[in-house]
């Protein structure tokens, strides 16, 4: 696609996605397609967080008091944060926050409920609206000021050891969910500049987008005890001893399926994995005055067939042409499509068509049929999810010299290269390239590695990337 930003909001229209002419800057509308896309996107997700994690909800406001008592924290969103200060005619006492993210609404009661060791862990998620006062060009989807469906996870552990492997779990986690949609990702570390405000670390998914900017689809952040401190979250040990817990913290938001959207997509429209997508296949009936009734009948008879091996399934019978029908469901990306017509029925057959490849395949009407669309679906979805890792791959380029940097970011890709690891050092790479470090990738044991721009030995392999 030639120009993706354009071709990205072309399609959250045309498809039927969101509406971004609500009056208010980076809050946009759900549409009924849209709607069934995030539904179904969520399903995966909740089944993954609800074998981890118990699901909760707290209130959306958030006293000044308690967002302002964790300095650092704060400090990362003082300027994102929007406030309710008036409750009708009258002047509130305290300011209340919209909800930027909950560490500050939970902690509070973490601190609460936690007692003991035997109250540990704790490990609850929500699924909320958030709002930041984003100061970047907002884009719908992508970057937000009412972020519709943040999934927030919160932990609290009695050990440090327990915090760590509980971050491993989160990155295993949200590796799962990716994988289902077929959305390749790097991982890294970020710098510690570009840390989640109040934690230890940050792990950090990150996609290609088409026109080769990093998208960050999501994070792990290991958070220390940093909160538990300014929260006064403790535990009584096992020994009687009074003790700090360790907390962990994870997010996603509808990037995701910004992200989804956008690596699978062509100049025809939506590929949506089949996992999330509102119909797996729809049926196209070919009416013409005669027989008509028995290519109705047939087309509910395999509705019926399809949905009862769980499968989502639509008849278009729009009084419509066919070509508008083919048109409509590769612009929305249903993975196949079944066209039935009174010849294919004398002939028993129907024409298959998968929307990554467009060709049309002839298939008998017979007791192989659903085997056959079963392996047409998977395949398609194994499609999707090779040709997306594969463009990803083929996007990530390693060098060695540092004045190659610029020219490899510019030409869409993300750039790989040896790094000492120095705040300083790392600080101007991004000053000489104009880029930003995404993180650090892996550690390096080959001792003679070189640092790409103090020539010192090199510790680390970072990533560096034109991002969203
Ligand atoms: C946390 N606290 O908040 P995070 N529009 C769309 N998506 C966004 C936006 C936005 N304006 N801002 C962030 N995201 C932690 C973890 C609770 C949960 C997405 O972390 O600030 C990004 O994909 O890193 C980001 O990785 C994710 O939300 C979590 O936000």
């Amino acid at each position: 696609m030639e120009n993706f930003s354009e071709w990205f909001h072309d399609i959250l229209e045309k498809a039927n996605i969101t509406d971004s002419r609500y009056p208010i800057k980076g809050m946009a509308i759900w549409m009924p397609y849209g709607f069934q896309i995030r539904k179904y996107t969520l399903e995966v997700l909740k089944e993954l967080m609800d074998q981890e994690c118990d699901e909760v909800l707290f209130p959306m406001l958030i006293p000044e008091e308690e967002l302002a008592k964790e300095g650092i924290h704060v400090k990362g969103f003082e300027d994102e944060v929007y406030w309710v200060t008036q409750g009708g005619q009258k002047e509130l006492n305290e300011k209340l926050a919209l909800r930027p993210t909950s560490e500050t609404s939970m902690y509070p009661m973490y601190s609460l409920w936690i007692r003991s060791h035997i109250d540990l862990p704790i490990k609850y998620y929500q699924i909320v609206n958030t709002f930041r006062y984003e100061t970047k060009h907002t884009r719908p989807l992508i970057r937000v000021r009412e972020i519709t469906t943040f999934k927030e996870a919160h932990t609290a552990h009695a050990t440090k050891e327990e915090c760590d492997e509980q971050v491993n779990t989160f990155v295993e986690l949200y590796k799962d969910f990716f994988d289902y949609l077929g959305i390749p990702y790097l991982i890294s570390k970020r710098p510690e500049w570009d840390k989640f405000p109040g934690a230890d670390y940050t792990m950090a998914f990150d996609t290609i987008m088409p026109d080769g900017k990093t998208l960050q689809i999501g994070t792990v952040h290991n958070l220390g005890q940093t909160f538990a401190k300014t929260f006064d979250i403790t535990f009584e040990d096992k020994d009687g001893e009074h003790k700090l817990v360790y907390q962990s913290c994870a997010g996603l938001s509808d990037r995701v399926i910004a992200a989804f959207i956008a690596v699978h997509g062509d100049e025809k429209g939506l590929k949506l994995p089949a996992i999330a997508a509102p119909d797996h296949i729809t049926i196209i009936p070919i009416l013409f005055k005669e027989g008509k009734e028995e290519v109705i009948a047939k087309c509910m008879e395999l509705k019926e067939l399809f949905e009862d091996a769980g499968l989502r399934v639509n008849i278009d019978d729009r009084d419509i042409r066919p070509g508008k029908k083919f048109f409509d469901w590769e612009l929305k990306g249903t993975p196949l499509k079944l066209e039935i017509g009174p010849r294919d029925l004398k002939n028993n057959k129907t024409i298959a068509m998968r929307r990554d490849e467009l060709e049309k395949i002839e298939l008998d009407l017979d007791d192989s049929l659903l085997d056959k669309v079963l392996d047409l679906l998977e395949d398609y979805d194994d499609n999707l999810y090779e040709t997306s890792w594969d463009f990803l791959e083929e996007h990530v380029k390693f060098t060695e010299n540092i004045d190659e940097v610029k020219d490899l970011i510019e030409s869409g890709n993300v750039v790989s290269f040896n790094w000492c690891g120095d705040e300083a050092c790392g600080k101007a790479i991004e000053e000489e390239t104009g880029y930003d470090i995404l993180g650090i990738q892996e550690e390096i044991t080959d001792s003679d590695a070189k640092c790409i721009h103090s020539g010192e030995p090199a510790k680390y392999v970072a990533i560096m990337a034109k991002t969203y």
